[in-house]
């Protein structure tokens, strides 16, 4: 569907309407297409041939809007496993997403690269749409030294309540592996943790949203010493871990930008513009390394990560606005 041109699909989108409007015209409702079609197609389609061609321009129409308005993608990213994906209302919200002006990747074929900048020298990308990367930002914060697959997997273990908020709350994001709560990857053989070979790769995030596991977390690094002093930080960090394949291509459902600190490993990432703004942005890649810190409008932007082959990546992500 996303290799059809557009002005083609436009085109045959168009006949379908035609023929549903020589429908209209010989006296069938609107409701009656649908009643028909939808409630007992199999019946009609034995029944006669038109019904046939009345039930094809509903289905037709319906697939256009779904690729219209992207729902096709987000859908298959849902049981992907991505993140800030809301079940009761993603549908409505993925359906009522503003088209973007397209201003946030106009002309951008790379991030905005920067290096030991203060608070001030960064006041003017705080608040952009355009992709930046802090390089070395977070070298010194002692998390890229403690935080480790055992680190979370104590803290979790022995903190009561701390798995039931990652279920309940704080959200667990599987991607392609295949485990289905964070007690299942903190259940991991030995093996399995260091992606031996012949072990199944995984690669994961959740939210931490347990006041007390945040706190434990937050002793080991600050909030980014570059962001607003005013800015507004979420009580939820994200943790992404693991190797190769990292985060399917998705959008995220948040309400603020996106900060995150690479703590261990290289990662590549890569930003598709929406698709309203796919024939005039381009698609970028870019690399991160242990130390660097990224921001991205991952609202508008697309994204994947890919880890460099043999490496374990570990980052924290949050929100500011
Ligand atoms: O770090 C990753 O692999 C993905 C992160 C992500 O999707 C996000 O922060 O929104
Ligand atoms: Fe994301």
């Amino acid at each position: 569907m996303k290799h059809i041109k557009k002005s083609k699909l436009i085109q045959i989108k168009q006949e379908f309407v035609n023929l549903n409007n020589t429908f209209l015209k010989l006296g069938v409702s609107v409701n009656d297409l649908e009643d028909e079609c939808f409630k007992n197609p199999t019946k009609l389609l034995q029944k006669s041939s038109n019904y046939f061609w009345c039930f094809l321009p509903i289905l037709f129409t319906f697939i256009c809007i779904l690729y219209q308005i992207n729902l096709y993608n987000n859908l298959l990213n849902y049981f992907a496993g991505v993140r800030c994906i809301i079940p009761n209302n993603y549908i409505i919200w993925e359906a009522t997403r503003p088209i973007s002006d397209c201003n946030y990747c106009l002309n951008v074929s790379k991030p905005i690269i920067l290096k030991n900048v203060s608070r001030n020298e960064f006041a003017p990308y705080a608040y952009t749409s355009k992709p930046v990367i802090v390089r070395e930002a977070v070298l010194h914060w002692p998390a890229i030294n403690i935080f480790n697959f055992i680190f979370f997997k104590n803290l979790y273990e022995n903190t009561e309540g701390g798995y039931k908020s990652v279920d309940e709350e704080c959200q667990f994001l599987h991607f392609k592996s295949n485990f289905i709560c964070l007690r299942d990857v903190f259940s991991m053989s030995e093996s399995r943790i260091n992606n031996d070979k012949g072990e199944k790769s995984w690669y994961v995030g959740w939210g931490n949203c347990h006041n007390q596991i945040l706190q434990e977390m937050r002793k080991y690094y600050p909030k980014p010493h570059f962001l607003p002093e005013d800015c507004e930080i979420p009580s939820k960090e994200y943790v992404f871990m693991g190797y190769d394949d990292g985060a399917t291509m998705h959008l995220d459902f948040i309400s603020r930008l996106m900060w995150q600190a690479q703590l261990k490993g290289s990662k590549k990432w890569i930003l598709k513009p929406s698709p309203e703004c796919d024939s005039i942005c381009e698609t970028l890649s870019f690399i991160v390394n242990p130390g660097d810190a990224v921001l991205i409008d991952t609202r508008v932007w697309y994204h994947q990560t890919i880890i460099k082959p043999g490496e374990f990546s570990l980052s924290i992500t949050s929100e500011y606005g």
